[in-house]
């Protein structure tokens, strides 16, 4: 654990000096990622931390309810199981009752199953509504899944006007403080506290693909010819990892998703070097444009 946090450590510090040398990302961009909040950390159990409010209602909705559910039904299915076995084996009981239906018993085993379902169905639904029905946001990002990358788009009535492919690094050169099968060479940036609009889709000749950051507590197909809505709210600046979450090819593993969430300045000065890095792929993406897409 200590060698992984000096590793950590040891990529900040070069991540640092790069940043130094190039001046593309801002200092206040160059912060690590943290094992547990940005991806799952090393030999964690349960849900990621959850970086929104969304996240962490998804998280509370798993933890405090669906898992008590389960774990009674479970507990309560191994005792009449545990019961089964030592009460009605052929020594304990050599002549088998030939008693069949019972009212009370099979309206029991329909209801309550019912309720249970009710009692989750509630929450459910108001917490699925709160993710598709998007509330006033703040900014667009145009998400489009491709074989096998992803490639994000800055609409041009947003201040943006240009797009860029993420790509996996190369993992037989993967730098000091990068993780593998995570770490891409373009991040999509985006300011925090700020509601976000992704307007998901995917190659229109491609496959579906899923785009999911979980601790942002997103999740939503990418298909072809579709245009998809989601949005995420971060509340903590740092780095957010996900990957395709639908099996989408022979590259599905080597997708994966990179959101820097950093302070309002940060992405300013982003945002103006971004235009001239990405000078070349000027995109004339706007949203009403994404809009027309739906139309059709
Ligand atoms: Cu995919």
């Amino acid at each position: 654990m200590q060698a992984r946090h000096n590793l950590v450590s040891t990529g900040a510090a070069c991540l640092s000096a790069i940043t130094g040398l190039t001046g593309f990302i801002p200092a206040a961009l160059a912060q690590g990622f943290q094992p547990g909040l940005s991806h799952a950390a090393q030999d964690q159990i349960g849900m990621m931390q959850p970086a929104s409010t969304m996240a962490q209602e998804m998280a509370a909705f798993h933890d405090n309810l669906l898992l008590p559910i389960i774990t009674v039904i479970s507990l309560f299915v191994l005792a009449l199981l545990v019961y089964v076995i030592f009460r009605f084996n052929e020594r304990a009981n050599p002549t088998p009752s030939r008693t069949t239906h019972h009212t009370g018993l099979e309206v029991a085993w329909t209801v309550i199953p019912l309720l249970i379902l009710v009692v989750i169905a509630i929450p459910s639904f108001r917490l699925l509504t709160k993710q598709i029905a998007l509330p006033e946001t703040d900014m667009t990002v145009k998400v489009t899944g491709k074989q096998w990358y992803w490639t994000y788009s800055y609409p041009k009535d947003q201040n943006g006007g240009f797009e860029f492919d993420s790509n996996l690094l190369d993992q037989t050169k993967l730098a000091a403080g990068k993780l593998k099968l995570l770490d891409v060479d373009n991040e999509a940036v985006v300011p925090v506290g700020k509601a976000i609009r992704l307007q998901i889709t995917a190659d229109a000749v491609g496959v579906i693909h899923s785009f999911v950051i979980p601790a942002l507590g997103v999740r939503m197909d990418a298909v072809p010819g579709r245009l998809n809505e989601a949005w995420f709210k971060a509340e903590k600046e740092g780095i957010y990892y996900g990957q395709c979450s639908k099996l989408c090819g022979k590259d599905h593993a080597y997708m994966p998703i990179a959101f820097r969430v950093v302070s309002q300045q940060a992405y300013a000065a982003w945002l103006a070097d971004a235009k001239k890095k990405y000078a070349s792929a000027s995109s004339d993406v706007t949203v009403a444009d994404a809009a027309a897409t739906i139309r059709q």
